[in-house]
């Protein structure tokens, strides 16, 4: 492999912003915009293990993920213009009645860095607007956030309002320090991540993406 190439890949495993940024630039001269996507996808990869694994945490998964968001910049344009640009969309948001963003926002991060196109309805949602939202966008999957006990009911109403809107083929997948995997069940998601990075490996295996 081209060593400028695993150079990029190391510079977004450790979030150095500005020597991957000037180094997307450069490559971007010459470089088929599909290996550099592909390093920027390694190292992001890389940076979820970590986190899984506890061997990082938060303040590193957001640095890494502002190296790739800026770089993706860069390149944006010659993706869209090779045909590869995202392919499969999730609107994500925290639910009715809650505020906190800051884990929805990384779960965001995580999910662009890995690919994917996310519509990010902010906090305080109402059900109806993550439907609206999915419709506009063609969205295959639907993320909501919880963080207070309280408002994991409006989760359940959600899944509910989603599911009489008989949306064909979204999937609806939850997380959120108070949700468990027997919630998810109960309220009738497709699926649960307990981080951010869970939440990339369980977007792929819903949409049947190789990673
Ligand atoms: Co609030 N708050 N808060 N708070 N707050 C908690 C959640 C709380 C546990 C604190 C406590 O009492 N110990 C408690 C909830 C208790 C409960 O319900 N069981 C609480 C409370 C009570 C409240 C208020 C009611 C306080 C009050 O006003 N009396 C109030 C509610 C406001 C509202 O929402 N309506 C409130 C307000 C706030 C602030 C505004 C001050 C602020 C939020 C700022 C913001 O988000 N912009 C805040 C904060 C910061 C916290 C704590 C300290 C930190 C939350 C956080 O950001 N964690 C929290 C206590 C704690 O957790 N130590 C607390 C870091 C973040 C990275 O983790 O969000 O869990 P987390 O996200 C993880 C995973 O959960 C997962 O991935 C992320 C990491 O990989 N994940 C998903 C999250 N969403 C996902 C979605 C997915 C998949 C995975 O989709 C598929």
């Amino acid at each position: 492999m081209n060593e400028k190439i695993e150079l990029l890949e190391e510079y977004i495993k450790r979030g150095k912003r500005n020597d991957a940024v000037k180094l997307v630039a450069e490559l971007a001269e010459n470089e088929n915009p599909a290996e550099i996507l592909a390093a920027l996808l390694r190292g992001m990869d890389d940076v979820g293990r970590r986190f899984k694994a506890d061997e990082i945490f938060v303040p590193e998964v957001l640095i890494s993920a502002r190296a790739m968001k800026s770089c993706m910049e860069i390149i944006e344009q010659r993706l869209a213009a090779c045909g590869l640009s995202p392919k499969h969309c999730v609107i994500i948001g925290t639910v009715e009645g809650d505020l906190h963003d800051i884990g929805k926002n990384l779960v965001a991060m995580m999910l662009k860095g890995a690919n994917f196109k996310v519509v990010d309805l902010g906090v305080n949602v109402p059900a109806a607007k993550y439907c609206e939202a999915a419709k506009e966008h063609g969205a295959q999957i639907i993320a909501m956030s919880a963080l207070l006990t309280t408002t994991m009911p409006a989760m359940q109403s959600a899944v509910e309002q989603l599911k009489a809107e008989n949306i064909e083929g979204v999937k609806i997948i939850v997380g959120g320090a108070p949700v468990s995997p027997e919630y998810a069940e109960k309220i009738g998601a497709h699926g649960y991540s307990k981080d951010a990075a869970s939440a990339v490996d369980l977007c792929r295996k819903l949409l049947n993406i190789a990673s």
